[in-house]
Parts: structure tokens; sequence; C-alpha cells
């Protein structure tokens, strides 16, 4: 198999530490969206990343279809989500929150970078997303007493979050206040010491890449 992206996104990142934990192999190729769109382009039209080649030719785009199918690959005693009910629909919920709020912080910024005159309107909209989203995932984990998220594993959720976290604070180091959210940053710090969080990791840098 083959992982197209660069550790910095927190998209890629996820998948990464997902498929080091299951032990499965892959060969890596940190090509960075812009200036390597065009090798991208070659498995995946969108030139987005993550992009994982399978070794008989098949391509998947998008993180979480990404771990859904390794998921599967490794079954349901393995894998980093509830097999079915409440519990996997809690894991959706929140992965979708942490993904969407690393989501936002990938446009606030690319605004500055992509346009002369950044959209005050949009910057402030991408801020309020991100703020009200830390919000809530802080209320949801504060109010949680296992070590992990959903429980004692480390889930999907919690990887996660931590990747969204990891980008937020890298790419705009103003944002993030651990006074603010104190759990989601006692969160990151956990997840950070994990041996496979310092194995998949590329610090950010600013460019027009990622
Ligand atoms: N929803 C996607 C988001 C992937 C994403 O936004 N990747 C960024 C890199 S961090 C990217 O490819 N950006 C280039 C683009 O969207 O044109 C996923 O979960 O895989």
């Amino acid at each position: 198999m083959i992982l197209i992206g660069q550790y910095d996104s927190p998209f890629v990142r996820r998948v990464a530490i997902a498929m080091r934990r299951y032990g499965i192999a892959y060969e890596h190729r940190p090509w960075s969206v812009f200036a390597d769109a065009e090798k991208i382009a070659r498995y995946n039209p969108l030139r987005r990343v993550p992009t994982l080649v399978f070794d008989d030719g098949a391509v998947l785009v998008e993180s979480s279809v990404i771990l859904d199918t390794l998921d599967e690959m490794v079954g349901p005693e393995r894998a980093l989500i509830a097999r079915s009910g409440p519990e996997r629909r809690e894991a959706l919920r929140l992965m979708a929150l942490a993904t969407g709020f690393a989501d936002k912080a990938v446009s606030l910024y690319l605004e500055p970078l992509l346009r002369k005159e950044p959209s005050e309107r949009w910057v402030a909209r991408c801020r309020e997303q991100i703020g009200d989203t830390l919000d809530l995932l802080e209320a949801d984990r504060a109010r949680r007493s296992s070590g992990w998220w959903l429980g004692e594993s480390l889930g999907h959720v919690d990887v996660a979050a931590a990747c969204a976290l990891g980008y937020l604070r890298e790419a705009h180091p103003d944002f993030f206040s651990a006074k603010r959210w104190p759990s989601l940053a006692a969160h990151a710090e956990r997840a950070n010491a994990l041996e496979d969080f310092q194995a998949i990791y590329q610090p950010f840098v600013v460019r027009l890449g990622g």
C-alpha cells in the first residue's frame, strides 16, 4: 500500500497513526498538495491527501472512508471504534467534530496565503466555528472520567482530536488556550506522549504545502 500525504496534515496523520497501531505496512509518499499536486493527481483527481493506494491499484480518499476500510481489514476486535450501536454513533459524532474543526483550521490558514485581501467575514466565521466546536468538545471530554475519550483504550476519536489540536496549535499559534480548553490540552498531552504520535509527526512549516 502507498499512503500519500505529509504528516503535518491532521487527516494524513490520523490515518498513519491508525495504520501503525494496526501493524499495516505502507510506503509513504510525503507529497505536498501544492508543490506535488500533479503527482497526486495521477492517483486522485481531487489532489487531496490522504490518498491511499492499495496493492491492486484501488485508490481511496477521505480519511474517514480510509479508516472505515482499514477497520474492516483488521476486524471489529482490533478496530479503534465500536462495531455498532450508540457507542459507534458517539465516536462518529465526535470524530466528525474534530475533523470538522481541522477543516476550518486549514481554511483559515489558507485564506491569507491564497488571497491578496483575505475576507474578514470568512476569517471571523472560521474562528467562531473552531472556537465553538472546541467549546463543545471541551465540555464533552470534561464530563467523561475515562482515561481516553470513550473508554480505557485509545480510539479513532482520540487520534482525530489530538491530530486536529496539534495542527491547530501549530498552524495558528495564537488560537488555542489551555486555560479555556483544559481538558483538550490534557488530552493532547496524553496522546502526544505516545510513541505512535511521536513517530508519526512532521512539524508544520508555513508554506503552500501540506
Ligand atoms: N475531509 C478530508 C480532508 C482532507 C484535507 O483537507 N486535506 C488537505 C491537506 S491537510 C488537502 O488535501 N488540501 C488540498 C485541497 O483540498 O485542495 C479528509 O478527511 O481526508
